[in-house]
């Protein structure tokens, strides 16, 4: 049996859940056209659909929400934040934002300009569609062995640099406005990115007077598997590796709703005097005052306070090691995943746990449907129905690479008991997954088909 390290705290409040029966399971989930995000929340027994805003906070960052100071302007949690992110990030300017997406808008519309290039390792959706929301074109230029599921490179979420040197060749320097670096790599799987990758990254980008900026949402988990796996960095601490990270970048963009250990919250980062006044303006317009940025005092201070906890060696070997009982579970007993695994999910290789089933017959939506059915599971699908695409020529379906299944841990949520009951269904399922069966659409929208489609088993 796989080692699981024991959570570093103890229960203080708890939140019933409730496990329905199959017959009830199979009535909401026909009622929600098969789509999991349709399915109402007390419907399901342990949620995985998200690592995002979903953490338990701590005692102390709940009595941070009593010292929330609600001042229109200057209230004192923002100093709260503003420190943080000095002694952390080292950034001189901040802006706080209502969560991650809205850094990014603010970001790159005070950046990017139309027709710009923005690389990458690789772009998260929000942050694609931000920048082409301006204009600009999102480049994702990640290492070859972040697409291979199979692959064991130690930081498959390295950008390829060779890749970034050529892009500079071929589009010129003055239509990069900024790089960026997601820590770690959501969209490959949740791999971190070597400090060695950043430092070759960052050495690029100065010869050209690129800025380097950095998606932290889940920078503290990428600071662990550096600790872990880099040589130089076993003995540093935490706070150290993220400083050494963030000495390379010239600002950051941040969910405060993953590394932060907060339910709302985020913020965007810089050093530079003239993006901060350009930005000051917008998130004006878009967020709030310049101290508070849609956000409450108190929820300043909470994420001020989780910024710090996350940083704590206990925590994050905790949370990173709970991540890999999981996949050891499962590898264990041969059910493919991606591997090894990410900081805050695992990923289950839909194609080679249900090869009978082809692409067009969307596995991943199946699985996901199956272990909802199975166990009251939410996961997530990403494969086909979130990316396939119609080629504009043949009419044809492109289905991607890719097709997973995300179980995302939420933060300090769930204890080793819920992984194993998780366990023990996956494992259960792989057993019979010939009887497993395909689907199909009964409703497929334009946009963001994976929000609202339709579905039935063939
Ligand atoms: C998630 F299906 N992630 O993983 P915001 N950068 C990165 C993220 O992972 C991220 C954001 C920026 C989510 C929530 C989510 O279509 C979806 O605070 C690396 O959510 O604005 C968010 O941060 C954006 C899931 C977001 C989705 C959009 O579950």
């Amino acid at each position: 049996m796989p080692h699981m390290v024991p959570e570093p705290y103890r229960i203080k409040v708890v939140e019933p859940i409730h496990l329905t029966t199959f017959a009830e399971r199979e009535a909401i989930l026909a009622a929600a056209g098969y789509n999991i995000f349709f399915v109402r929340s007390k419907d399901v027994y342990i949620d995985l659909l998200t690592d995002s805003g979903t953490s338990a906070m701590s005692d102390s960052q709940w009595a941070g929400l009593m010292m929330g100071d609600e001042a229109y302007a200057f209230c004192r949690n923002y100093y709260s934040v503003k420190d943080a992110i000095s002694d952390i990030f080292g950034f001189r300017n901040f802006v706080p934002t209502h969560q991650g997406r809205a850094a990014e808008k603010v970001l790159f519309a005070t950046v990017v300009k139309s027709g710009d290039y923005v690389p990458s390792n690789t772009h998260f959706d929000t942050t694609r569609a931000n920048i082409e929301a301006v204009g600009g074109h999102a480049v994702d230029l990640l290492i070859a062995e972040g697409l291979d599921p199979t692959s064991h490179h130690p930081f498959k979420g390295n950008m390829d640099v060779e890749r970034l040197k050529d892009l500079v060749q071929d589009v010129g320097a003055s239509k990069i406005p900024l790089a960026m670096l997601t820590l770690t790599n959501n969209s490959g799987g949740g791999q971190p990115v070597s400090l060695a990758n950043i430092h070759a990254v960052k050495d690029v980008l100065s010869q050209h007077g690129i800025p380097l900026f950095i998606d932290a949402c889940r920078y503290a988990e990428n600071i662990y598997f550096i600790k872990q796996r880099e040589e130089g960095y076993t003995d540093k601490s935490p706070l150290e590796i993220a400083r050494e990270i963030f000495s390379h970048a010239d600002g950051c963009t941040m969910s405060g709703k993953k590394d932060a250990l907060v339910n709302i919250g985020g913020f965007l980062a810089m050093n530079d005097e003239g993006i901060y006044q350009r930005a000051c303006q917008l998130l004006i317009l878009w967020e709030g005052f310049v101290t508070y940025g849609g956000l409450a005092g108190r929820d300043l201070e909470a994420m001020a306070r989780g910024l710090w906890e996350a940083l704590d060696e206990r925590y994050l070997e905790h949370r990173v090691g709970q991540v890999k009982y999981l996949a050891d579970r499962l590898l264990e007993r041969g059910v493919p995943i991606v591997e090894p695994p990410g900081g805050h999910a695992v990923y289950l290789d839909a194609r080679r746990f249900l090869p009978h089933i082809p692409q067009a017959q969307l596995p991943g939506q199946s699985l996901v449907a199956s272990l909802y059915l199975k166990g009251g599971i939410r996961a997530v699908e990403i494969g086909s129905v979130m990316f396939a695409h119609k080629d504009e020529k043949t009419g044809e379906w492109q289905y991607p690479e890719l097709e997973l299944v995300r179980l995302a841990l939420p933060r300090r949520v769930y204890t080793q008991t819920h992984l194993d009951y998780v366990a023990d269904v996956i494992i259960e399922l792989y057993s019979k997954r010939e009887q497993l069966h395909g689907m199909r659409y009964t409703y497929e929208p334009p946009f963001l088909r994976h929000f609202t489609a339709r579905f039935e088993f063939v």
